[in-house]
């Protein structure tokens, strides 16, 4: 089975005006379709076909730069899209457990959001910024170059992203040119915190608060 583009959860001008449609249409349609693609392409014919994508990025060391790129490029955008929505923003409610865990690691949400502010608006050239959980189920913010990210066995920060913000140019150029913090700023209003919880107890599943 090849990987398939996932569709948008939402409409492409539901995010509005945070995040605009016309760079929805060509990120999800042109960007994440490309990584997807070329993914398919590098693994046809070898012993990735079929793999799940987790564990092919937890090795990825052992893969051709392709399989790297676009492997992360595939994961990290599916993420993307699946942790933002229309109705998302502000902070996450107290009954969800990543409300209970961001107090507990960060000590405040509004220590969280600029702890994250800052890994995303620092990241020099394409990346993302990363909420990921380890092992322990204790929270971290970091941020990895190009389409990398913390599953992978390349990078030196170990854990499963359940929040992550793409600052590829792509992914906010055409609305805020080269105000990055700007589109940061804006991403907080569109965080889906009820996905991002539920992420963040499927992360370790054996995990209590
Ligand atoms: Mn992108």
């Amino acid at each position: 089975m090849a990987f398939e583009l996932p569709a948008l959860p939402y409409a492409k001008d539901a995010l509005e005006p945070n995040i605009d449609a016309r760079t929805m249409e060509i990120h999800h349609g042109k960007h994440h379709a490309g990584y997807t693609k070329k993914l398919n392409a590098a693994i046809e014919g070898t012993d990735l076909a079929g793999k799940k994508i987790e564990d092919i990025l937890a090795n990825v060391s052992q893969y051709s730069a392709g399989v790297r790129n676009n492997g992360g490029g595939f994961y990290n955008h599916s993420l993307f899209w699946s942790v933002m929505s229309p109705d998302g923003g502000g902070e996450p409610s107290s009954k969800l457990n990543i409300a209970k865990a961001i107090d507990r690691d960060f000590g405040s949400f509004d220590a969280f959001k600029k702890e994250f502010a800052a890994a995303a608006g620092t990241r020099f050239g394409s990346g993302w910024a990363w909420l990921c959980a380890d092992s322990n189920d204790k929270l971290f913010v970091c941020s990895t170059p190009n389409q990398d990210n913390p599953l992978m066995d390349v990078v030196p920060e170990d854990g499963t992203p359940i929040l992550g913000l793409d600052v590829w140019e792509h992914a906010y150029y055409l609305n805020y040119q080269n105000r990055r913090p700007d589109y940061v700023q804006a991403f907080f209003n569109v965080i889906d915190w009820s996905a991002v919880s539920k992420r963040y107890n499927d992360a370790n599943p054996g995990a209590m608060m």
